[in-house]
């Protein structure tokens, strides 16, 4: 037992956890055999996607990265059509049209991941600023990384998303402890002037700090306080966690699955057979949301005409 979360709760966010991983990898296997595009992995973010979503429902928003996966998968996405749209199928999310950057299921809330890097930070603040202008309380998330908290857009965004109090929660997933990973980074080549992008809240007027990712107990609970926040209307948060992007095993001692087994495991919480009944059971599910992606059509040539113009609803 942790304090404030319950054994059950623990292995909900383990589930999660191995879910997204298996899921990853069983698209890593289809990159490597050339059966889809190319597609960006979140390996090594799954206690950030488990430990956020954990507080959201179906009727709170994310807005997520070019690493989307974990995130939507996190937030109750379907699997099967998770898998048809990253091979482009009729049958997608996205109807084929969007891939693994674009990904979107509004049925969950997932709205949308970007391409474009720090995309997400003004659209969840838009996202946030309908919830209050319906006074519902819904709140948004908006994912990105150390790299596009430097964008100008995402910095405009958080002055005005604290001057408006929007129900909005922004988590920044920072990357650069794997300096080495970093795209056309070069090593001692500054991008941030400063280490923690936590601090920035400050800069803003709204609660910042930073954690790290790998711990999923600490997400969830720094998340539940900010995500309350939002919701009683007490404005925006920006929480940043540290992560290592990882390749697919479990060996790497930054592996957050790995370290969360075996803090499960000395606690008396997770069994072998637990783990293994887990992990057969997110196997046996994406091997079928392989099989369903594989045997799906393509879109017709008309379908590019199609879904382009929603009415309002
Ligand atoms: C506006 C924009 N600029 C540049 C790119 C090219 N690009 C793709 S991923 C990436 C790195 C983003 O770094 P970060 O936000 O830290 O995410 P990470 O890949 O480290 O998870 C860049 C520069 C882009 N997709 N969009």
């Amino acid at each position: 037992m942790s304090p404030g979360i319950s054994d059950e709760q623990l292995l909900d966010l383990y589930r999660v956890m191995i879910r997204i991983r298996v899921f990853e990898n069983g698209v890593r296997r289809l990159i490597d055999e050339g059966r889809c595009g190319h597609v960006s992995l979140s390996t090594g973010g799954e206690a950030v996607a488990a430990g956020v979503s954990a507080h959201l429902t179906a009727e709170d928003q994310i807005g997520s990265t070019h690493r989307p996966l974990g995130h939507l998968v996190a937030k109750g996405g379907d699997l099967k059509r998770m898998m048809a749209e990253i091979m482009a199928k009729a049958t997608g999310t996205n109807r084929g049209k969007g891939g693994p950057y674009h990904i979107f299921d509004k049925g969950v809330g997932a709205l949308g991941a970007n391409g474009t890097v720090g995309g997400s930070v003004p659209m969840c603040a838009g996202y946030a600023l309908a919830n209050q202008l319906r006074g519902n309380s819904s709140v948004a998330v908006s994912y990105f990384g150390e790299g596009a908290s430097n964008q100008g857009g995402v910095q405009e965004t958080l002055n005005l998303a604290a001057c408006w109090r929007l129900p909005v929660v922004f988590v920044c997933e920072n990357s650069s402890p794997d300096v080495q990973r970093m795209l056309g980074h070069e090593i001692d080549y500054p991008q941030l002037s400063i280490d923690d992008v936590g601090a920035r809240g400050a800069a803003y007027g709204i609660p910042g700090a930073t954690y790290e990712g790998w711990d999923v107990e600490k997400v969830y609970t720094v998340t539940g306080e900010a995500v309350e926040r939002a919701r009683d209307g007490g404005g925006p948060s920006l929480l940043e966690f540290k992560i290592h992007r990882l390749g697919s095993d479990e060996d790497d001692p930054h592996c957050p699955i790995k370290r969360f087994r075996e803090k499960l495991m000395s606690r008396g919480v997770l069994t072998e057979e637990l783990d293994a009944e887990m992990r057969d059971t997110e196997a046996v599910n994406v091997k079928e949301a392989i099989d369903f992606a594989v045997g799906s059509p393509e879109p017709e040539p008309i379908d590019a005409h199609m879904g382009v113009f929603v009415e309002d609803d």
